[in-house]
């Protein structure tokens, strides 16, 4: 008992929903009533219920924490009005809904990253420079600037591909730009750490020159497991020190729950199937 009674409150993951409600609610009814939840973000976005996703997650209070994914931030900038609607977007609802200042202010106050128990949660990837440690202090830089009084400003002035690179001389939003990208964008980068922020397609295709951010030989975060989601067409790939848990669920995929076990043989995957509401290179 007093094991089956542990495992039932280790903390679950949960892989990207881009506004898939039902997909949540399935897979929240397969899982201990009280285990913490810890999302890999992209809560919304392209999907059809994005409103009632982002509703439900906040309501699940502190038992649910959450680290911010593109599309999560693509939307703040689009609410603080510094952005433009994409065509795909299926925000509308949010943006109409009365509870749209709450649900985005309590959206804005979400970490970048999150460190517990040797687990590094983030939405897409970290650079190969950075400990740990270092992706925590740079996420919360980023925070600092997404909660405090001039987050609108911010949100106009963040996004850019040409941020492409760390140097640790960098400062200000040039600095912060850099830890957006990584966090929450990354898929390839070369070897020394130079991100390639345009290519989205799994690993039969990767462009010359760049390796997926997590095969980086000497990565520093090796050290940890690193939790994150973002990218569909690679799939689920569970290693000891990864879990990759984007199984494409906005796409017809699955919307994939991984147990955060120390030992990677208790790592155990709920998996419910999701209908197709869009296609992942569109
Ligand atoms: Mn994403």
């Amino acid at each position: 008992m007093a094991v089956a009674q542990s495992k039932t409150n280790t903390s679950v993951a949960i892989g990207d929903l881009q506004g898939c409600a039902p997909s949540l609610q399935d897979l929240l009814g397969q899982l201990p009533l009280t285990a913490p939840i810890r999302f890999v973000g992209d809560l919304v976005n392209r999907g059809p219920a994005s409103l009632e996703t982002l509703r439900l997650v906040k309501a699940m209070g502190a038992r649910a924490r959450t680290v911010l994914g593109n599309h999560d931030i693509h939307l703040l900038a689009v609410a603080a009005g510094v952005r433009k609607k994409s065509k795909a977007d299926t925000l509308e609802a949010i943006l109409d809904a009365p509870d749209c200042d709450n649900l985005v202010t309590w959206l804005r106050h979400q970490p970048l990253a999150i460190l517990e128990e040797n687990f590094l949660i983030v939405h897409a990837g970290v650079l190969p420079q950075w400990t740990a440690q270092q992706v925590i202090a740079l996420a919360r830089e980023v925070e600092a600037e997404l909660q405090g009084p001039n987050w609108q400003e911010f949100l106009a002035n963040v996004f850019g591909n040409a941020a492409n690179h760390w140097d640790e001389k960098l400062t200000g939003i040039d600095r912060h730009r850099v830890v957006v990208n990584a966090l929450t964008r990354l898929r390839y980068c070369t070897a020394e750490g130079v991100m390639d922020l345009k290519a989205k397609e799994g690993l039969g295709s990767a462009p010359a020159g760049v390796m997926p951010w997590f095969d980086v030989p000497g990565r520093r975060t090796a050290d940890v497991t690193v939790v994150c989601g973002h990218w569909s067409t690679l799939g689920l790939v569970m290693r000891s020190n990864l879990m990759a848990l984007d199984t494409g669920c906005v796409w017809g995929g699955q919307l994939t729950a991984a147990r955060l076990a120390r030992d990677p043989a208790e790592r155990t995957l709920i998996q419910v199937d999701c209908p197709q509401y869009c296609d992942p290179l569109a």
